[in-house]
């Protein structure tokens, strides 16, 4: 088999590329580990930045989500027992951001992948990538017992932050950055009405707390945990008491609890491979890089990736040049560090660390109140959690 484009990872990077492509005209497979219905019942991020919305509507899988998602012009901060809120939009001339969670956002791409009767194997096996240095790359996998291969132009490598691709560099290829943070967010969704129209990101001396949602019914929250703790240990009643300590007190009286219908815990990393290009190997998304949950960036740096990837790729079949290919690890890298820098901030900011103690909680309190009280500082923090311009 012979396709131009080999996708490996049918995540939101892997299925947002594959429906651009096609729209262009493109021929491109995806390869998926898992099924279909695994992929959907991961939960995961919840809040798109408007260039992911874009991207999406340029994808032709708009409708939905502008049907069902929550726009938000604000976000709340809680700190010493008091709530603040950021004004996103009048700090950025009317930008805002758009909560509709990533389940959904894959399940849109799915549908259209399925309309447009495009190929998407599912548990796929022992995918493994060979001679991206060389101009004709192949790609084989087993499915059913039976061993495939397909020669292609370009793999791109989509598979998320345990996948083959970037596995696959030479060692040498390949510089790794990386901080690996002491806790883990313990997440818990509940068909219950949110506690707040907007989200309420809290910093409290017994650990960082967030109030999200993912409809005016369903309500998604979190509390920083250490990393060795056990998720059996987290009954539904212990985590609604442990949110209640930490967010301010009407907001403790106002939470409508319920049973959780998920329930995980998510370590905390910031990461980036550089370059996010060897040869015919282009990586996006959490395959090149993964930033802690709390500048809510995983997911819209997947898409700005693919924003890239796909305008590369197309301008490489009409104009046969590779130029845009060449920069693209460049451009990736530039916005991926500006979401990398934020994201640690943001955690630095608002959790509690092990080590620092009373003076490192003062702090931490007095950047918040700074940041609350300086038109300057909020402007900083609602510009980046909007999301940052692209360079083209
Ligand atoms: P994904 O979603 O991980 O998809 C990669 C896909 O590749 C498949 N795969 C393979 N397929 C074939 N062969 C192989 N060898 C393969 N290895 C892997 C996987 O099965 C999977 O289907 O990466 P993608 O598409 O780049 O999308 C990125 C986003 O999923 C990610 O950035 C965000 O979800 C990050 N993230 C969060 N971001 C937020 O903004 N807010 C959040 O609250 C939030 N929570 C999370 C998260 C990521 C988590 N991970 C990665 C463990 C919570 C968790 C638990
Ligand atoms: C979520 O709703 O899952 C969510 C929202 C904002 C974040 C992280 C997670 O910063």
């Amino acid at each position: 088999m012979r396709v131009q484009v080999a996708i490996i990872g049918a995540g939101p990077s892997g299925l947002l590329l594959g429906q651009l492509l096609h729209r262009a005209g493109i021929d491109a497979i995806i390869l998926e580990r898992k099924s279909g219905e695994y992929v959907l019942g991961r939960i995961r991020a919840g809040v798109l930045e408007q260039g992911a919305v874009d991207l999406l509507d340029e994808a032709g899988v708009g409708k939905r989500l502008h049907a069902e998602g929550l726009v938000h012009g604000g976000i709340e901060l809680c700190f010493d027992g008091e709530r603040h809120r950021i004004d996103m939009a009048g700090l950025t001339g009317g930008k805002h951001v758009t909560v509709y969670g990533q389940t959904e956002v894959t399940r849109d791409l799915m549908d259209a992948r399925a309309a447009a009767g495009a190929t998407t194997v599912y548990e796929a096996e022992d995918v493994s990538i060979h001679g991206f240095d060389t101009d004709s790359p192949v790609v084989r996998y087993r499915k059913d017992g039976v061993t495939h291969e397909i020669a292609c132009d370009f793999i791109a490598g989509c598979d998320g932050f345990h996948g083959v691709c970037r596995e696959s560099l030479p060692a040498n290829a390949v510089k790794h950055y990386e901080r690996v943070y002491p806790f883990g967010w313990l997440g818990i969704l509940a068909d219950v009405p949110p506690v707040s129209h907007e989200l309420i990101y809290v910093n409290h001396p017994r650990g960082f707390a967030l109030c999200s949602m993912r409809s005016r019914t369903r309500s998604r929250y979190y509390v920083q945990v250490p990393l060795d703790e056990k998720i059996e240990e987290w009954p539904d009643e212990r985590f609604w008491d442990e949110l209640k300590r930490r967010v301010d007190t009407q907001a403790a009286s106002t939470i409508v609890t319920g049973p959780s219908i998920e329930k995980s815990i998510a370590p905390l990393r910031s990461y980036v491979a550089e370059p996010m290009r060897f040869g015919r190997l282009l990586l996006a998304g959490d395959a090149a890089h993964i930033v802690p949950p709390t500048g809510a960036k995983g997911l819209n740096l997947a898409a700005s990736d693919v924003r890239y990837l796909s305008r590369a790729l197309i301008d490489h079949y009409r104009s046969g040049s590779m130029k845009e290919v060449d920069a693209y690890s460049g451009k990736c890298l530039r916005r991926v560090w500006k979401a990398v820098r934020f994201s640690w901030w943001m955690t630095s900011m608002l959790h509690r660390f092990p080590d620092t103690g009373e003076f490192g909680q003062k702090i931490q309190e007095t950047e918040l109140a700074y940041l609350v009280g300086s038109k300057a500082a909020s402007t900083s923090l609602a510009e980046n959690y909007v999301g940052l311009p692209f360079e083209d």
